[in-house]
């Protein structure tokens, strides 16, 4: 790359989205304010050891509190978008019931102040805060559990469905299944590989139910209804079959299980082999495939990386201590963000196109973005030169896709600020845009004037 001056992006067509991203309890604090009941990162960041330094969202960005101003930063970065989610502790508390008013309403005041600034908002309905009374009633592994997010979706949108056009289902059920409840890492930190793929096909399933009912309910309002995925690239370390192979189950458990049936309406028949070798059976019944692939207006994609992987151990060996068959990502030579996350832009170029080949929706960026290390000069500035370059590279990968033939949509930034990153805290900071935490000022980076610019001078650039 040449330079960190913002130019204008060639190749993306007009009505193409600029946006910014959050979500609920990585920005919103009050976490028990106005009827809000516990979520399991409430109960998850308790457990000793489970977050950095035991940190938890209980007034994160006090966003809650300060949601005006937010806005008015947003409108002043010059999007055109806000993706935000929804608490559903906040709108249905304790996950049954009736709808609390008080919940809503922080919401509709949102999307109020959004649109009254020429802002549109692209509402997620779950970003990971599950209501804990349903944990205890099962979590995600239990089927009730969709049934209740249909539910609480439609509470949702009933309220909001008059103003909000832009609706996303899910955020990244991968990581609510596969972080959640097969590697700990994530609320509610449980460790069972049948438990996760139950939570895969509850949460499809959960996502499906919500998708028919709205539709329903929208009739000919206008509705833009998807579900947004952790989508990555796998390629082989070298052309072995060992490596291959290795790619062919990490594209079938990333993304694969997902997308082929919420766009063709079956699982992957090589993954559920292999999740029968392990002696794990998806809980598929009747009718629920139908429900799970129910069309979609639109594909959320959240990107990060793209990674190599080998088929063998770092000693040659084809399966690991459990002799399971060894899918082993492969660290490369590359410059990496804060997070230890490799920087490979052109792959989100090849994942776009593959994703149009594929399973040829329509595609918005629904996330991308970088934690650095950010420094705060005398003047206050944050010069995030590396997180600039970041944003850049991307934004031109997009493009790049876009001038071979990917029909996407749209690019949102993750992250608006600095936020509480989940197992990591308020330690790694995404945002364009910086919190202090003792006096929650905002500050705009380097990176958030880019961005702003960028998204002018495209525009601008416009003969159409
Ligand atoms: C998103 O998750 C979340 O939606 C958002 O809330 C979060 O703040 C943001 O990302 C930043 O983390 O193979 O070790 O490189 C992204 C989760 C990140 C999961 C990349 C898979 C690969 C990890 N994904 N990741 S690694």
């Amino acid at each position: 790359r040449s330079s960190l001056q913002p130019v204008a992006v060639q190749g993306l067509p007009a009505g193409f989205r600029w946006g910014v991203a959050t979500s609920s309890y990585q920005i919103e604090g009050a976490a028990s304010e106005d009827g809000r009941t516990p979520s399991i990162w409430d109960t998850f960041c308790r457990v000793p050891g489970a977050v950095h330094h035991a940190e938890h969202g209980d007034v994160a960005c006090d966003h809650y509190h300060r949601m005006p101003e937010d806005v008015e930063l947003i409108a002043g970065l010059g999007v055109d978008t806000y993706r935000f989610s929804l608490a559903w502790p906040r709108i249905q508390p304790g996950g049954r019931g009736p709808a609390n008013a008080k919940g809503l309403d922080f919401y509709k005041r949102l999307v109020d102040e959004l649109q009254g600034r020429g802002v549109t908002p692209w509402v997620t309905l779950y970003h990971w805060d599950l209501p804990q009374e349903l944990e205890d009633a099962g979590g995600w592994p239990a089927r009730d559990t969709a049934l209740r997010f249909a539910e609480y979706a439609m509470l949702a949108y009933e309220a909001l469905g008059d103003r909000v056009e832009h609706w996303t289902t899910l955020n990244e059920p991968w990581c609510s299944a596969m972080l959640g409840y097969a590697y700990g890492a994530h609320a509610p930190g449980r460790t069972d590989m049948g438990d996760a793929m139950g939570a895969v096909h509850h949460l499809l399933l959960g996502h499906g139910l919500a998708a028919r009912q709205m539709r329903e309910a929208a009739g000919s309002d206008p509705l833009e209804l998807g579900i947004t995925l952790n989508l990555g690239t796998a390629t082989p370390e070298t052309d072995s079959d060992a490596d291959r192979e290795a790619c062919r189950r990490a594209d079938g458990m990333g993304t694969r299980l997902y997308l082929d049936p919420l766009v063709h309406g079956r699982y992957p028949e090589d993954v559920v082999e292999d999740l029968a070798a392990q002696g794990i059976e998806l809980p598929v019944r009747e009718g629920d495939l139908a429900a799970i692939a129910t069309p979609l207006d639109v594909l959320g994609v959240n990107f990060y990386r793209g990674a190599l992987f080998s088929g063998v151990t770092e000693d040659g060996s084809p399966t690991d201590a459990d002799g399971l068959p060894v899918v082993r990502g492969v660290e490369r030579d590359l410059p990496r963000t804060a997070m230890d996350w490799e920087i490979t832009p052109t792959e989100l170029t090849d994942l776009l196109l593959r994703l149009q080949r594929d399973y040829a929706l329509p595609t918005v960026i629904t996330e991308n973005g970088a934690a650095f290390d950010d420094t705060v000069a005398a003047d206050g500035s944050v010069p995030d030169s590396d997180r600039t370059a970041y944003l850049a590279d991307h934004i031109e990968a997009v493009a790049e896709a876009r001038r071979q033939g990917a029909d996407v949509r749209g690019y949102f930034a993750w992250s608006l600020m600095d936020n509480f990153e989940w197992a990591y805290g308020y330690d790694k900071r995404f945002g364009i845009v910086r919190v202090d935490y003792d006096t929650q000022l905002r500050t705009l980076k380097d990176s958030a004037k880019w961005y702003r610019d960028t998204i002018q001078l495209t525009r601008n650039a416009r003969t159409d």
